[in-house]
Parts: structure tokens; sequence; C-alpha cells
């Protein structure tokens, strides 16, 4: 049954996300002729410009350091039915025993519960904090702007579009449920509080760290997949380690396992995995 003739499964906004990690057989792939394997690379590289050119859809490719796995991808679609069709074809597109799935995430860009209102923005930090009056143009600049600057963001956040950095780590986390560490037991205004002072740390790594957090509360195991992209490696353990002290995550957070990966241009990738 091709796509065209089952219901999409679309969210109402935001699009799907899946992280897969597999393992190469190299036994399996030892067994293949010189042509065998041209074929099976050529299959790859085929179906992944197939996905690259798929409209609203993205597709990043990366090595996995240690041997936790050998090949990742993140994929990132409006529509179910695609991904899981991608997906199938992205673990068969080496042969039917070359890849094998050692881990695999599933989530959904959404928008943050936290984020600043412009009404919030306009009490909080234009009047109380820089005295500014309502009405004047001062104001009603400002505010266009933070207006423009929230626009972009919820735009990166619900419908992003990765820069080719060339580290990657994913890692799924949760919010603690556990006796009086209960986030969710939490007022709103207590969570959004905590958010603001975790936001804040997370600023200070702005064009060194590029995060995108992805919901996944009945979707996977863990409520969020963390994705961060960087340029350095100690980026990602300073960020990682910061937050640990800032009580949102010291308090509050579980994490699952971690996996850093270098995104690279496939012909490279088939070197490095040695295929
Ligand atoms: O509105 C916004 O999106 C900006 C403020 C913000 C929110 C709401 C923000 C900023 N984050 C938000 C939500 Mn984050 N983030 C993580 C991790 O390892 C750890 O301890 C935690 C993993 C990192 C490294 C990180 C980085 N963040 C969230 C949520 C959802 C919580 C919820 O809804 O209850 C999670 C799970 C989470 C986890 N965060 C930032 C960063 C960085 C770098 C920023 C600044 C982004 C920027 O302003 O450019």
């Amino acid at each position: 049954m091709s796509n065209q003739e089952v219901t999409p499964l679309v969210p109402r906004e935001g699009w799907h996300v899946m992280h897969l990690f597999y393992h190469v057989d190299h036994a399996q792939w030892a067994l293949f002729s010189d042509e065998e394997k041209r074929q099976a690379k050529t299959r790859l590289t085929e179906l992944v410009q197939e996905i690259r050119a798929t409209p609203d859809t993205h597709l990043l490719i990366f090595s996995i350091a240690t041997p936790k796995a050998d090949l990742g991808f993140m994929l990132l679609t409006p529509d179910l039915q695609v991904a899981n069709t991608y997906e199938k074809q992205l673990s068969l597109s080496l042969g039917p025993e070359i890849l094998s799935p050692t881990y695999s995430y599933l989530s959904q860009t959404e928008r943050s519960e936290y984020t600043t209102s412009p009404e919030q923005y306009a009490a909080e930090t234009l009047i109380a904090e820089k005295g500014l009056t309502k009405g004047t143009p001062e104001f009603e600049k400002a505010l266009a702007e933070f207006n423009d600057r929230m626009d972009h963001y919820l735009k990166h956040r619900l419908y992003p579009v990765l820069p080719d950095w060339p580290a990657i780590c994913f890692y799924p986390m949760s919010k603690r449920r556990s006796g009086s560490d209960n986030w969710y037991s939490l007022s709103y205004e207590a969570r959004r509080e905590l958010m603001a002072g975790h936001a804040k740390v997370g600023r200070t790594y702005s064009g060194r760290i590029l995060q995108l957090i992805t919901g996944s509360t009945g979707l996977d195991e863990y409520e969020w997949g963390v994705t961060l992209l960087a340029k350095d490696t100690l980026d990602i353990k300073a960020i990682v380690y910061e937050m640990r002290f800032d009580e949102v995550s010291a308090r509050y957070a579980e994490f699952g396992d971690f996996y850093i990966g270098m995104q690279l241009p496939l012909d490279i990738l088939f070197r490095r995995l040695c295929l």
C-alpha cells in the first residue's frame, strides 16, 4: 500500500522526529561482492536523496563515537506514516542483514509551555525592569522586537532546520515524579520560575550550542528527547555539566543513555564505517 492510500498522521502543529541508531554487521557485509557493496551504497545514497527532497523533511546522518552504535539518523518530517516508511527503508537500504537497530527514539517538535508571553514581557521586563511606559514609541518598538524574536524562535522550535555542525549529542530525559521531588505537582508559576533559571543558563551557550527539545510523553520511554549540536565537544560537556547544578536538572531531571555522533557526508561516512 503506498502512502497515498493511507490517512496521513500529521500533528496539528509541529513535526514527528525519529532518532535511529544502528550497528553494522561486518560479517554479513564481507560476504557481499564488490558489485553488491557498490549497489548497496548506491541504494542508501538514493534513499537519502529522496528523503531530503521530500517537502518539510530533514535527515541528519552521523557516525557514532564508541561501539554503542555505528550509525545514526535523525529524521524530521510532519507525517508519521512517511517517517515510518522511511525508517523501514533506511533499516533495509544496505541489505536485509547489514543494519540492526540498537536504539531508537520517537518524539515531536513542540512549543514550550514556559515561553514568555508578550503580556509577561511587557509587565516584567519593559515596565518593571526597564521603566518604560505603555503606549510610548519606545515601549511599542521594544514589544514589536520581542514579538519578532519570539515568532522566529517558535518557528525554529516547531519547524527546525538544523545546521551541519559536526558534533551531535542525543539523550532522552524526564522530569522526576517521586516523593517531594515531583515536578508535576508544582504549580505552573513555580515551574515557570524554575524554567526561567534554566533558560538563563542555556542562553549563555548561544552560538556554541544549538538545542532542540522534542516532546515524547506518551510516545516513548522518556518525556523529551534532547538534541544538541556543537562545533566543540567541550561545549556539550560544559552545558550538560553546568545544567546539572541548575535546580531544574539537579532536582528534577532523569536521563537516559547519551549518544555522541559526528555529522558526515555519505561518502566519508561509508569510509568511516569501513563499508
Ligand atoms: O522558550 C524557550 O524555549 C526558551 C527557554 C527554554 C525552555 C522553555 C530553554 C532554553 N529550554 C526550555 C525547555 Mn532547555 N535544555 C534542556 C537540556 O542536560 C540537562 O540538564 C537538560 C537538557 C539542555 C542541555 C537544554 C539547553 N529544556 C526545556 C525542556 C522542556 C521542559 C518542560 O517543558 O517542562 C527540557 C526537557 C529542556 C532540557 N535550553 C534552553 C537549553 C539551551 C541551550 C537553551 C537556551 C536556548 C536559546 O535561548 O537559544
